[in-house]
């Protein structure tokens, strides 16, 4: 009896002391989650003030992550940097992430344009793989932006990744992330070729909405 309460002490001890190690990176974490707050709010923002011209919010849905810890440590061991918090805010770059998921293709650029000329966000990367799209038939705009949160003791700068998408590239990305890792798959080969059909079809698509959509508003617009 006396042996086991001994032992419930200890792993009471060890518990707290996992809790103590592990709150420098619990605090990374919530710093990235408050940036995440702050970009979501400028994009919550711009959509309300860019329907009041069009009547339309460019912005169907937005949707946040943060990146899980056992992938933040795979991606550093894949890149064969050591574990650190210096070393996770400065060489991984997508810990915090956003989807903005928008109507059209020229809403996309318009939403861009509008959160990368705000004063104070700073613009790290830009990929443009909705105008020069993966060979595997991958579309998207990324951003990397970096944007000050203000802290009781100190203002950081954090960057947040933003992934900008039409519901057809979204609905394409969703379906290849799952046979992403899946190289084991009896017919990959061929899944791959038929994916790679379904992202050219949507993108046809994506023009074709985009054209109806611009044909309806100037017809509004003239009378
Ligand atoms: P997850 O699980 O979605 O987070 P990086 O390693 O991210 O710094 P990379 O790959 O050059 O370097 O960056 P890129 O091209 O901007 O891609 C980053 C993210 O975009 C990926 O994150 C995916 O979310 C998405 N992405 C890029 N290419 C593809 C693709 O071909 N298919 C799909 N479905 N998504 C893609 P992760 O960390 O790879 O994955």
């Amino acid at each position: 009896m006396e042996n086991n309460l001994i032992s419930a002490s200890n792993q009471a001890v060890n518990i707290k002391d996992i809790f103590e190690k592990a709150k420098p990176f619990m605090n990374l974490m919530m710093q990235y989650q408050c940036a995440l707050l702050e970009i979501e709010t400028k994009f919550n923002i711009l959509n309300h003030e860019l329907s009041i011209d069009s009547d339309e919010n460019p912005i169907l849905s937005i949707s946040s992550r943060l990146k899980e810890a056992s992938s933040i440590l795979e991606k550093l061991e894949r890149r064969n940097i050591p574990f650190s918090l210096k070393n996770i805010e400065n060489h991984l770059t997508d810990i915090a992430g956003i989807r903005v998921i928008c109507a059209f293709i020229d809403d996309i650029y318009l939403v861009a344009d509008r959160i990368c000329s705000q004063d104070d966000i700073k613009v790290i990367e830009k990929k443009d793989y909705i105008q020069f799209p993966k060979d595997n038939g991958y579309r998207s705009l990324h951003l990397i932006i970096e944007v000050p949160v203000y802290f009781f003791n100190n203002t950081k700068h954090i960057k947040v990744e933003v992934q900008f998408r039409t519901i057809a590239m979204d609905s394409w990305a969703s379906l290849e992330h799952k046979i992403r890792y899946k190289k084991d798959i009896g017919d990959f080969d061929c899944i791959s070729q038929d994916l790679k059909e379904c992202a050219n079809a949507l993108q046809n698509i994506d023009r074709k909405m985009q054209d109806i959509h611009y044909r309806i508003s100037s017809q509004r617009c003239s009378s």
